[in-house]
C-alpha cells in the first residue's frame, strides 16, 4: 500500500514539474519546404530547448523516424516532394509504435474540412499559417509535455511490472512469476514435444548458518547463490526463488540427462563458491517431462520436491532424479 502511495506522490510531483518546466529537451522531427520559415521556426524551437531535425521532403523524414525516437513530429502540409504532409502523417500513424508520439500539422489551408481531415488522419493539433510564434511555442510545449508524461508513466509501469515478478533479495524471479510462467513452459514443451526439466535446489542446513552467523550473513549467502543460479541458466529458462532457501529452475529443451549434468555443475559451483567465506552446499531434486508422458507443472514440482527430500535423507549435497 505504501508503495502505491509513494508512486502516486511521485506521479503527482512529476506532473507538477513537467507543467512548471519552461525549457525541456525534446527531439523534434520537423518537415518544412520553405527554408525561410524553417529557419525562423527552428530558432524558436531551439530556444525552447528542443533538438530539431529539419527536412524539406516527407520522404527524407520517413527515413529519419525509422531510425530515431522523436517526441514530436511537426510538419507542413504542402511540401516539395511527391509525398504530402498528410501522407506523411498517415504513414507515421500506420506504425503502432508511434501511437504515443504527437503530430502537429502546419498549413496555410483555410478550409475547415481540410483541417478536419488532417486531424482525422492522425494529427493531434494544427497551426495555421502565417504561424504566430507564441501559438506555435504553446502548442509544441503542450504536446511535448504530454508525450514526456506518457513516457514517464510507461517507464513506471515497466518498473512496477519488474518489481511484481522479481524477488527483492536475490533479483531472481519470485514464486508468483514462477507459478504464472511455469505452467506455460510445461504446456509449451508438451505442444512442441520438446523435453523440459524442473530442478529444485534447497540449501543444506541453512538454519544453522543464520543461527551461527546471523540473519544478514544468511541474506548475503542467499544473494550469492541467487547470482550463481541466475548465471547458470539460459535466457529462455526460469530461475526463481520459491521460498526462503529453496530455488526452482525450469529448463526448456533440457532432458533428464542434461538436467542431471546441469545440476551437478551447479552443485560443484555452490561448493566452491564459499559465500561470506562459508562452506555452503545444496540438495537437488530433478523432474523431467518426457514428451511421451505429458505432465503438469504441479506434478513435476511434486516429483522434484520429493526427490529433494530423498537427497536430504541420503546425506545432502547430492542430486536425486
Ligand atoms: P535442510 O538441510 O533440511 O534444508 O535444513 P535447513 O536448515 O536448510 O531447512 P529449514 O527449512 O529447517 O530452514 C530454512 C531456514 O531458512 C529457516 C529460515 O530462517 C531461513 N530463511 C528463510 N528465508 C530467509 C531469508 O530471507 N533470509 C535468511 N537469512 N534466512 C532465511
Ligand atoms: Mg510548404
Ligand atoms: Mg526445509
Ligand atoms: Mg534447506
Ligand atoms: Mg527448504
Amino acid at each position: 500500500k505504501s508503495d502505491i502511495n509513494d508512486f502516486s506522490t511521485y506521479l503527482h510531483q512529476f506532473v507538477w514539474n513537467s507543467t512548471q518546466r519552461s525549457t525541456l529537451i525534446a527531439e523534434i522531427l520537423y518537415v518544412e519546404d520553405s527554408i525561410s520559415i524553417a529557419k525562423m521556426v527552428c530558432t524558436f524551437l531551439k530556444k525552447m530547448g528542443m533538438n530539431v531535425d529539419h527536412f524539406t521532403k516527407a520522404e527524407d523524414a520517413c527515413l529519419a523516424f525509422e531510425h530515431k525516437d522523436y517526441d514530436l513530429v511537426l510538419t507542413d502540409i504542402f511540401l516539395e516532394g511527391e509525398m504530402t504532409g498528410s501522407q506523411l502523417i498517415q504513414k507515421f500513424r500506420s506504425n503502432p509504435d508511434n501511437a504515443y508520439i504527437p503530430v502537429l500539422a502546419i498549413s496555410g489551408v483555410e478550409d475547415a474540412s481540410r483541417r478536419i481531415e488532417l486531424l482525422r488522419s492522425g494529427a493531434n493539433d494544427y497551426v495555421a499559417k502565417p504561424v504566430l510564434d507564441q501559438e506555435l511555442v504553446a502548442r509544441v510545449q503542450n504536446l511535448v509535455n504530454t508525450k514526456k508524461l506518457v513516457d514517464k508513466v510507461n517507464e513506471q509501469q515497466r518498473y512496477l511490472q519488474e518489481l511484481a515478478m522479481k524477488d527483492q533479495l536475490t533479483g531472481l524471479y519470485n514464486r508468483h512469476f514462477l507459478m504464472e510462467v511455469g505452467p506455460k513452459k510445461v504446456q509449451e514443451s508438451r505442444r512442441h514435444k520438446t523435453p523440459l526439466s524442473l530442478i529444485v535446489v534447497d540449501l543444506d542446513k541453512f538454519k544453522s548458518i543464520n543461527d551461527e552467523h546471523g540473519h544478514s550473513v544468511g541474506d548475503e549467502v542467499l544473494q550469492a547463490i541467487g547470482k550463481l543460479l541466475m548465471n547458470s541458466v539460459r535466457k529462455e529458462d526460469v530461475a526463481a526463488r520459491f521460498g526462503g532457501e529453496e530455488f526452482v529452475l525450469i529448463l526448456s529443451h533440457c532432458n533428464e540427462e542434461e538436467a542431471q549434468q546441469k545440476a551437478e555443475t551447479i552443485r560443484l559451483n555452490i561448493m566452491n563458491l564459499k559465500p561470506a567465506g562459508l562452506n555452503v552446499t545444496a540438495s537437488f531434486g530433478i523432474a523431467s517431462n518426457s514428451p511421451l508422458e505429458p505432465e503438469t507443472m504441479n506434478g513435476m514440482f511434486t516429483r522434484a520436491d520429493e526427490a529433494v527430500y530423498k537427497s536430504k535423507e541420503a546425506g545432502r549435497n547430492c542430486i536425486t532424479v
